[in-house]
């Protein structure tokens, strides 16, 4: 089964943050059409499909192309976005994060940690593998912050082939002054990590992994963020295997240190070696110049497909059908 874990951080309100929509007021609705593509093959909280300030479009596209060429299932779990889906969904109850640098990121984080948990064991229980993505704007910088308290010194990727790495810098010192706060003084306390300063999707994402670890395989469907999630799971004890799915556009991104961390987290990624620069879209083929590059899964759901034994190009070719028909109409 295939997971879309979908939530909201106010940190996306922070300028030039976030390129996970086409601005500001657009990002709110970036998440509950990234379910609904998913699930429907269409947006119905907007006219139009989420992009990024120049127009590229949501990586939901291949996802949404994995799932119709391999038919696998899906199930989408909100965890606290500013707007529900018009999808059917699974309540954690939760609200969406705050930006830290105003309040505490996470309410209740011990709630959604153990009800995700519970869920990951009831879904374990009936599917011998579980990819988990995410859609959460603003989520590459509450990884990062994560990341730094729990002693993993290296940037996150980002939506934008511009990095705003500078800014989640910022946003970390500042952090550190507002709380007291160190580079690794969180270790061995994940979760306390992401109430303090991470989101609700990888308080969701750690419960759902932790719960399913025994009974099935998960693969963590996302980049750098799902690093994030790893890091946490490392924190909170769990030594076993971490597998995580990620397409190259995060895998080779030269602002980002994801071989390195992944490394040291004992991580084993799937990369998947997708090539666009022969698209005739350009919202496609610019994903070779680092726009966008991940997220809803993608990297993940194109590793599925595969899996399940439907070639990367038909799943690539299917992107792009789908991609051309959105154009035309
Ligand atoms: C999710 N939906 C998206 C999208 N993502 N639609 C358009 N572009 C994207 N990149 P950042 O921290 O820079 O905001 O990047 C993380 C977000 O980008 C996540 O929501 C991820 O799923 C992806």
């Amino acid at each position: 089964m295939f997971l879309l874990c979908i939530a909201n951080t106010d940190l996306s309100k922070i300028p030039n943050l976030s390129a996970a929509g086409a601005n500001p007021e657009a990002i709110k609705y970036t998440v509950p059409c990234d379910a609904e593509f998913l699930f429907w093959g269409k947006c119905l909280s907007t006219s139009a499909l989420p992009v990024d300030p120049e127009g590229h479009p949501t990586p939901a596209i291949f996802s949404r192309a994995a799932r119709e060429e391999a038919n696998f299932p899906v199930m989408v779990l909100r965890a606290g976005s500013f707007l529900p889906p018009k999808c059917p969904y699974v309540e954690m109850g939760s609200k969406p994060g705050s930006n830290p640098l105003e309040n505490p990121a996470v309410d209740e984080v011990e709630k959604i940690y153990s009800w995700a948990k519970e869920l990951g064991n009831v879904l374990a229980s009936t599917n011998p593998l579980l990819v988990i993505g995410e859609s959460i704007p603003g989520g590459t910088t509450s990884a990062f912050l994560v990341l730094k308290a729990l002693g993993y010194d290296g940037m996150v990727s980002s939506a934008s082939p511009h990095n705003p790495s500078n800014l989640k810098l910022e946003v970390w010192e500042k952090c550190c002054s507002k709380y007291g706060i160190k580079e690794g003084g969180f270790r061995g306390r994940g979760l306390e990590a992401v109430a303090l300063l991470g989101d609700p999707m990888q308080a969701a994402v750690s419960g759902l992994a932790m719960g399913s670890y025994a009974k099935s395989r998960l693969i963590l469907a996302g980049g750098t963020q799902m690093l994030a999630i790893a890091a946490v799971l490392r924190n909170e004890g769990y030594d076993g295997m971490i597998e995580l799915a990620t397409t190259k556009y995060v895998a080779s991104d030269s602002s980002a240190n994801f071989a390195k961390l992944a490394e040291e987290l004992g991580v084993k990624a799937h990369v998947v070696s997708m090539d666009l620069s022969q698209s005739p879209f350009r919202g496609l083929s610019d994903y070779e110049k680092g726009y966008v590059k991940e997220g809803v899964g993608a990297g993940g759901a194109l590793w599925y497909a595969n899996y399940l034994g439907v070639p990367l190009e038909r799943v690539l070719r299917r992107a792009e059908q789908i991609y051309g028909d959105l154009m035309e109409g």
